[in-house]
């Protein structure tokens, strides 16, 4: 029997953060290094990559190239951690009959094994934080997407140190799933596939959302962008619903363009559990009530995601898909066309069952291959994500974070000062 933890809706409620957080800067991270290795990196999170000396050798203001990450970031998170102690996310009580947890001897035993998955979440997550933290000041109004989604990904592999060319090297680590990049009505799942020349506008509201695994420890984290403040209260709704449950998201009106509209939350858009290599283990985490009565356990690791919208709140399939994985449940079936076997060897050699897109079977030399990947679709062993939006005019906003369920407290393992 597995440990109840708490119902989705009543979860997020309690994943606000206090305002003392508030008040310092937006998160409690330590940064392990910083106690006992002088050389290393600053306080981890957005904005950290620079810390001050104290005051021995005041007159070296160029750190070691070691300690420093580098723009655009390429330096490997091992060259900035050497100890292996990656920072911690945010740490939260459970509440009410949980709270004991805490204190519960076998439950601090039981946290003190499970080290190498604790690290790898956290080593991704410090990958995230940096790559973000970058890709917010570098993402400008009339850039493309393609430039931007490769910029992402350029820089999680190189911090993560596999650039995934080599046979079965993305399975160790890199991308946990394609870069979303999908702008207004559009809510999720779209990134370009080869040729694409969109590029993101002014008055665009981008989501960017990423993945980055380590050994199959997928963070799954996203923010919104925008350059023009009209949307403000749009993601500040998604923010802070993200973070306090959803009760808050109605509560917000924006006005764009002389209209005034309501934020709601899209309703069949959910959270979910993660496992190793899958990232979608098959529970939900509804963002409005009177769905899924599914419970959290103990040891699992969820993606908490809110998305809102000016529309309907409701998306649908829509625009060419860019985004498949390979079924956990793939049925062991012998492929008649040359095409879809060939590309189902090149997805179990480099990606298994972790999400993929067109382009990153491209930058592996592979060309016409879509016949054979649309065989694999229709043949159940390969699933397509198709992006899923909201009404033509509308603006859809999101914020996701990836949370650890540990036996004596929960980790908001990508939490920055950014989101
Ligand atoms: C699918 C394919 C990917 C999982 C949520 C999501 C981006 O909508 C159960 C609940 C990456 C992720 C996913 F390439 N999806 N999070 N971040 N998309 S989902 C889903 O398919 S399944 C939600
Ligand atoms: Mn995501
Ligand atoms: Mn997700």
């Amino acid at each position: 029997m597995g440990t109840t933890v708490g119902a989705a809706i009543v979860y997020l409620e309690k994943m606000k953060v206090s305002e003392e957080d508030k008040v310092s800067n937006g998160n409690n991270l330590v940064n392990e290094n910083s106690e006992d290795e002088e050389e290393e990196a600053g306080a981890p999170g957005v904005g950290a990559v620079k810390k001050k000396k104290k005051k021995k050798k005041p007159k070296k203001k160029n750190k070691s190239a070691a300690s420093t990450q580098s723009n655009p970031p390429r330096v490997p998170l091992d060259q900035l951690f050497p100890n292996g102690h990656f920072p911690v996310g945010e740490e939260c009580d459970y509440h009410d009959e949980n709270l004991k947890r805490n204190t519960d001897e076998e439950k601090r035993h039981l946290d003190r094994m499970n080290n190498d998955f604790l690290t790898d979440y956290r080593k991704g997550a410090e990958v995230h934080r940096q790559v973000r933290q970058w890709a917010q000041g570098w993402i400008k109004p009339d850039m493309s997407l393609t430039e931007i989604t490769e910029g992402i990904e350029n820089s999680v592999r190189a911090l993560t140190g596999h650039d995934g060319l080599t046979e079965g090297d993305s399975l160790l680590a890199g991308m946990g799933f394609p870069t979303g990049v999908s702008i207004n009505n559009c809510a999720a799942h779209y990134t370009p596939n080869a040729g694409n020349k969109i590029t993101v506008k002014q008055n665009d509201v981008m989501k960017v959302d990423f993945g980055v695994h380590v050994n199959g420890r997928i963070i799954d984290s996203a923010f919104t962008m925008t350059f023009n403040p009209v949307y403000d209260n749009l993601l500040a709704a998604v923010k802070d619903a993200t973070n306090t449950g959803i009760r808050t998201m109605e509560s917000y009106e924006v006005e764009i363009g002389g209209t005034t509209n309501q934020v709601k939350p899209i309703r069949n858009l959910n959270g979910h559990n993660i496992n190793q290599f899958q990232i979608h283990g098959g529970k939900s985490v509804p963002i409005v009530k009177g769905g899924d009565h599914t419970k959290m356990e103990e040891g699992e690791t969820f993606a908490i995601e809110t998305f809102g919208s000016t529309g309907k709140g409701y998306v649908r399939d829509d625009l060419e898909v860019s985004h498949y994985a390979r079924r956990i449940d793939a049925p062991n079936i012998s492929l008649r066309l040359t095409s879809a076997k060939n590309i189902l060897n090149v997805i179990n050699k480099n990606f298994g069952t972790l999400p993929f897109c067109r382009r990153y079977l491209d930058r592996l030399g592979q060309d016409k291959y879509l016949l054979g990947l649309n065989n694999l679709v229709a043949s159940g062993i390969v699933e397509a994500y198709p992006p899923l939006c909201d009404i033509k005019g509308s603006y859809t906003a999101q914020y996701e974070h990836t949370i650890l369920l540990r036996p004596t407290i929960k980790e908001v393992v990508s939490r920055g000062v950014d989101y």
